[in-house]
């Protein structure tokens, strides 16, 4: 039996929807998605109303996906200009740096003036509506100035993870063809720096194309210079004029890429455009989180992230809200850092990872119990499933036993949350992202694509398009539909596993393709497996996940080395290092297995079940192996697996 955690009346009375207020709104929004959405469609301020709501076809061949598409409108008009006539005061971005001691606060009006005059500079070197510019900044408001300076003027950002390598930015600046990137010249995460513009300046070696990079100053480290195509950001904004009247945008012209790993080939650029992203992110945000105005609303995410993009960024500010933006990591200067700032800012929502849960679980309750938390109101969670013992403590130790978790199911793909309790309206069962958004109409579908009804587990799909919903893989539309749309015609396939019980409640499993779950980072097997046979000592690799307690998901590898290469520690660590150089640190392989030879079939293809099943201690059951070309391979993994 699984513990249920009852709305409390306080949260049904204060919240905007209780359970009968959801079941209706539901319902609505199902029976007749047009009316709805074109009654929310209304929280965004157009410049051009909209007149036609959803155009979309997921017809196999034909996918196409259209939301609002004769409105027109400027997103950061939305997030900033909107709020000056009666919130210009209000402290739109608290930043809370890496060091306890380093903080501010940009008011709206700052926010304003700051984002005009880097649009101003943007424009002023060369940047134009439709073009794609490259941000890999550490979490520093300049970040958030530099994605709503892109949207003032229609340039379409692509947001890359200050974590990743400088090859992983290249591929990300070669696929968007982005010619203008803003970085700064180190970052700055748990008193360690990160060399953001030397690896810029790698990346622009391997692929040019580049032709102007704007830094940041932020820690003030040496940093090399390239005259005519690097300039200081400051110098930039100081001499750009404050005035810069949005750009009137297209609901579905381009507001971002994010690259997203997939289960085959490179990162795909995923697509979001403007108006219905909007309306989605701002809705969610507030419905999800009952927002009110005065409320301190925290997401601990990177703005590399989609997390950052939607729950930082673009959700918090078109609603007007004070989003806190911080810097550095849980455990630095201590494992209180999170509660700390909690109670310094006054923070009464908090949304986290289940992976920063269960590693500050594992530094002890007593330096939780320090700190107040008297602020906090409610909790969440995102980005992979959350154990029942994560939630557990997360719900008694940080939230005092009072806080509400929202435990949001969702994807880059997706744009904003899709499943997810209500804090007013939802019981809560501690591992269960519970029920559906508004407008999210959910399936479960066994392999065959047949739709399983009641209680069942299957394959989860989504029967139709929602606003915040991807538009395209950027420059590869079949990608697009290959990926989404081909397994089950006519319904968008979430690649995640799922389960649903006796109440109607959805239990996210994990996914089902080769895409792993690492410490809330998403990562394709397939990247992993190619940075390792790069390394000239590798013939072959192929590359699992498996049961992590900190990270939900280890890396798991299984190498088969040149003829005459020793299988040595030394080795060992080298390819540690040199798929952290390829990738990035969140890529660095948990565990290396030497392998002879790989399960493959007659035809050649590794068989990655029976390799997930060695890597996960569960080799008693390896299922059929007839087909095995070499059934002898399996007897010396299980022997030599490195996860006992
Ligand atoms: C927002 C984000 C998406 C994948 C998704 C799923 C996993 C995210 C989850 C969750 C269980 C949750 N995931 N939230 N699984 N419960 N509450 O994380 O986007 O980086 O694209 O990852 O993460 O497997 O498919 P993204």
């Amino acid at each position: 039996m699984t513990d249920v955690f009852p709305v409390s009346d306080e949260w049904a009375k204060r919240a905007y929807v209780d359970d009968a207020k959801y079941r209706e709104m539901y319902e609505r929004s199902v029976a007749d998605p047009e009316g709805f959405w074109k009654e929310h469609g209304k929280r965004v301020d157009w410049i051009k109303p909209f007149t036609t709501v959803k155009n979309v076809s997921y017809a196999p061949g034909n996918v196409s996906i259209k939301w609002y598409e004769d409105g027109t409108l400027n997103v950061s008009a939305n997030c900033i200009d909107r709020h000056l006539k009666d919130k210009a005061d209000k402290v739109a971005i608290i930043w809370e740096g890496d060091e306890p001691t380093d903080d501010k606060k940009i008011t709206y009006r700052e926010l304003h003036e700051q984002v005009c005059r880097l649009a101003n500079a943007m424009k002023a070197n060369g940047v134009k509506k439709g073009d794609r510019v490259t941000i890999y900044l550490p979490m520093i408001p300049e970040a958030a100035y530099a994605m709503l300076a892109c949207a003032r003027i229609g340039a379409v950002h692509s947001v890359v993870f200050g974590g990743f390598s400088p090859d992983a930015l290249a591929g990300r600046i070669e696929d968007a063809a982005s010619t203008f990137v803003i970085t700064a010249d180190e970052g700055l995460r748990g008193g360690r720096k990160i060399p953001l513009k030397a690896n810029t300046d790698k990346a622009i070696e391997k692929v040019g194309g580049v032709d102007k990079v704007l830094v940041v100053k932020r820690t003030g480290g040496n940093v090399g210079w390239k005259d005519g195509r690097d300039v200081w950001y400051h110098d930039a904004v100081s001499a750009a004029s404050t005035d810069c009247p949005p750009e009137e945008i297209s609901a579905e012209d381009p507001l971002f890429i994010l690259y997203t790993s997939g289960s085959t080939g490179k990162p795909k650029g995923v697509l979001h455009t403007s108006g219905g992203y909007l309306v989605y992110a701002s809705m969610t945000h507030q419905y999800v989180f009952d927002y009110k105005d005065g409320d301190i609303y925290w997401c601990t995410a990177d703005v590399g992230w989609v997390t950052g993009h939607s729950y930082i960024v673009y959700g918090p500010l078109a609603n007007g809200a004070t989003t806190l933006m911080f810097e550095g990591v849980p455990n630095y200067p201590d494992a209180a850092r999170f509660w700390k700032v909690c109670d310094k800012h006054q923070v009464n929502t908090f949304y986290t990872a289940p992976t920063a849960i269960r590693a500050l679980m594992g530094a002890g309750e007593d330096l939780v119990k320090q700190t107040s938390r008297k602020s906090l109101r409610l909790l969440g969670s995102v980005g992979e499933p959350i154990n029942p013992e994560a939630w557990l403590w997360y719900h008694r130790v940080v939230g005092d036993g009072r806080c509400p978790i929202v435990d949001t199911w969702w994807q880059t793909e997706t744009g904003g949350i899709m499943i997810t309790p209500l804090p007013g309206a939802t019981p809560l069962k501690p591992g269960s992202a519970s029920r559906p958004f508004f407008g999210i109409r959910p399936a479960l579908v066994d392999a065959d694509g047949k739709t399983l009804e009641g209680k069942a587990e299957g394959n989860l799909v989504i029967l139709d398009s929602w606003p915040g919903q991807m538009r395209t893989v950027y420059g590869d539309h079949e990608r697009f539909e290959q990926t989404y749309f081909s397994a089950y015609p006519n319904t968008y396939f979430t690649g995640d596993g799922c389960r649903r019980d006796e109440d109607g409640y959805y239990w996210i499993t994990g996914r089902v393709d080769d895409v792993i779950n690492v410490s809330g980072h998403r990562m394709g097997t397939a990247e992993v497996e190619s940075a390792l046979v790069a390394h000239p000592k590798v013939a072959e690799a192929a590359v699992v996940g498996y049961p992590h307690d900190l990270k939900g998901q280890g890396i798991y590898c299984y190498v088969t080395l040149n003829a005459g290469e020793e299988p040595t520690e030394a080795l060992r660590k080298e390819l540690r290092d040199w798929v952290r150089q390829e990738i990035g640190p969140i890529a660095s392989p948990d565990l290396i297995q030497w392998a002879p030879g790989l399960p493959k079939t007659r035809s050649g293809k590794i068989m990655r079940r029976i390799l997930r099943k060695i890597a996960e201690n569960e080799f008693s059951n390896l299922g059929d192996t007839s087909t095995l070309a070499d059934p002898g391979v399996v007897d010396d993994l299980i022997e030599n697996r490195q996860n006992r």
